[in-house]
């Protein structure tokens, strides 16, 4: 198998730290060369010592000069902001970019490292949300894969293996369903961060956690998808299935059914666009059938979980409204978070943003952007 040198965008984050795992589980064949995180420097100092890149990347000037005086003793290259995580998705010896990084910060340095000709593994949801129509075609043009890391879309991508010339008749898009799963929406009225914060089966960073309760983090993936994959959106079934064993599954016109099942354990959708299209031994507990008895298969609840109906509507009105979906749950999010509004109020401040925000067709990147911002000026002049 050929050795794959990885630039990591995000090393710090939850897929970040599950990948450099992988790495230490593979050191024969895996890498890093370059890597980059937000604020969180005292954890990417210790990952720096132990996989030795030779380019890093900070959030701001500050933070490299310190990190730049916790590794004096060390021949490093440090930069920072925008520029240097552009810098470490391009890195020259790099042909993976594992792109782990929260947020819109990760549309430029993905269009970056695709000119650049490197692999993509894709674990930044909002690139394709705000930026698909722009992402696709450039990867498409420049010969570039992506390779999705999020485990619905990795299952999906396995489903596909040898189908790409059949047709899909539909994508099932399996949701666990969140925390809140069930509840009346008078219910959900009353819940508490606590209880956002408190997943079923998936172990994550606190925003996607908070998007798997809202189901926003479902409409994401729905969006992800019809990029990922060209279907259109009538053609993505969001299936609540609550133990969360079949990661995803695509029914070809025949009336078959592919789909793959596993434990939910984000390190079998990394490993496996690591490897494409080679598997690897994943060092965790493998799934159980017997043990886990039932699968169970529910429709969502868009009335209450009204917020994955919104990115249905935001994808079919297309432009800049996917991008205002998203900056408006990323905002209205954090509020939360900080216990600024309570959980029914983020898909209403999503939905009142897709309604104020103004319209533009077919977004540059600087629209993209500009649309971001907006949305939310809009939001901190109104919560
Ligand atoms: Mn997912």
């Amino acid at each position: 198998m050929a050795s794959s040198k990885l630039a990591i965008l995000g090393s710090t984050g939850s897929i970040g730290t599950q990948t450099l795992e992988i790495v230490s589980q593979n050191p024969d064949v895996l890498s890093v060369v370059a890597m980059s995180c937000g604020r969180n420097i005292e954890l990417f100092e210790q990952q720096v010592r132990k996989y030795k890149p030779s380019l890093v990347a900070v959030a701001d000037e500050q933070l490299a000069k310190e990190l730049k005086d916790r590794l004096s003793d060390i021949k490093l290259d440090i930069m920072y902001g925008m520029e240097g995580l552009i810098a470490v998705a391009t890195a020259q010896e790099a042909d993976t970019v594992v792109t782990a990084v929260v947020g819109m910060i990760g549309v430029r340095p993905t269009i970056a490292a695709i000119n650049a000709g490197k692999t993509i593994a894709l674990a930044n949801k909002e690139t394709l949300v705000t930026a698909g129509h722009i992402i696709m075609p450039l990867a498409k043009e420049k010969g570039v894969s992506i390779l999705p890391v999020d485990s619905e879309h990795s299952a999906i991508f396995q489903s596909l293996n040898g189908e790409r010339h059949n047709k899909i008749s539909k994508i099932i898009l399996t949701a666990s369903g969140g925390p809140f799963r069930g509840k009346t929406y008078e219910e959900l009225e009353n819940v508490t961060l606590e209880q956002a914060l408190k997943h079923p089966n998936w172990s994550m960073g606190a925003k996607i956690t908070v998007d798997s309760a809202t189901m926003i983090n479902k409409g994401l993936e729905v969006m992800e998808a019809k990029w990922l994959f060209g279907v259109s959106l009538n053609q993505i079934e969001v299936t609540v299935h609550p133990q969360s064993i079949l990661h995803s599954a695509v029914e070809f016109e025949d009336g078959a059914i592919i789909g793959q099942m596993g434990t939910p354990d984000m390190k079998l959708p990394i490993l496996y666009a690591l490897f494409y299209p080679d598997r690897k031994t994943l060092y965790s507990e493998s799934l159980d059938l017997f043990k886990v008895g039932t699968l169970t298969f529910e429709r969502p609840d868009f009335e209450t979980f009204y917020g994955l109906q919104l990115a249905f509507d935001a994808m079919s009105a297309g432009g800049n409204v996917p991008t205002v979906y998203n900056a408006a749950n990323e905002k209205a999010v954090s509020l939360f978070l900080n216990n600024k509004i309570s959980f029914v109020e983020i898909p209403e401040i999503v939905s009142e943003s897709m309604i104020e925000i103004d319209y533009i067709d077919n977004p540059t990147i600087e629209q993209v952007l500009e649309t971001e911002k907006m949305t939310y000026d809009f939001i901190e002049s109104r919560w």
